[in-house]
């Protein structure tokens, strides 16, 4: 299986892709409000929840810690590869964060430990063209984020959720977390990351979600 090839299979939830899919021809939960960070704690067109849903395509890898690792190529002066040993050597940090999905539910206050974004960014050394990240994942999954997104304090390699280690439902044993986004950039099973010079759509951004993502003016759709 290489990293371009997608996994999935006939278990893919094709009524909610084309649901999704919909939501974004329709331009649903727009409010065409713009609120900001510094005044409000929830993004406009968002409702609070206490549980943690689980969304993603139906494909839900079994992956051990021997499974596991990431690859990061692209425009970078070092291919690295970490397993699950060279990652759990890096810096780990705890974080505690707020969760907004596109699908409009947020949860508050989630206390995580990773391995700060920055340390995987140190190790690769982005070359000066290296502008946007294409993240891929062990279900065949796709997302892209422009690098100054993941270039921050708050973005990190999570491994351990609420004081345990990241269930396979929330993309364990390792997931990006993106705070500052729509939870769709925060891929789970995170496999490989390519820095690439030139932004090229994942897979909602295909579909007609945002490229960006930033859910405090509601860059929901593209
Ligand atoms: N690999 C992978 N990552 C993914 C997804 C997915 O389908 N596959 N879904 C995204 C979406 S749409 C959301 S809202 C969040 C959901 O994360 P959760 O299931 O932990 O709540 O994961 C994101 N990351
Ligand atoms: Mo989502």
């Amino acid at each position: 299986m290489s990293d371009d090839e997608p996994t999935l299979t006939g278990k893919i939830k094709d009524k909610l892709i084309r649901t999704k899919e919909q939501w974004a021809k329709d331009g649903r939960a727009l409010t065409g409000h713009t609120a900001r960070p510094e005044e409000e704690r929830l993004p406009p067109g968002q409702r609070l929840t206490q549980d943690f849903p689980v969304l993603d395509l139906g494909v839900q890898p079994n992956l051990s810690t021997s499974d596991w690792s990431l690859s990061v190529g692209g425009q970078v002066k070092n291919q690295v590869k970490w397993s699950w040993a060279d990652f759990m050597a890096q810096p780990q940090q705890e974080f505690v964060n707020d969760i907004h999905c596109v699908t409009t539910w947020s949860r508050y206050d989630n206390t995580w430990l990773g391995v700060p974004m920055k340390a995987l960014l140190a190790a690769a050394d982005p070359k000066p063209e290296a502008k946007f990240l294409m993240v891929k994942s062990f279900d065949g999954y796709s997302t892209n984020v422009p690098l100054a997104d993941v270039d921050r304090d708050d973005v990190f390699l999570g491994h351990t959720w609420s004081g345990k280690p990241l269930t396979r439902d929330h993309g364990g044993p390792v997931r990006l977390v993106i705070p500052h986004l729509y939870f769709w950039k925060s891929a789970k099973w995170i496999r490989h990351i390519t820095f690439m010079d030139k932004d090229q759509p994942g897979y909602w951004e295909a579909r007609g979600y945002h490229m960006r993502g930033d859910p405090w003016p509601e860059e929901r759709y593209s």
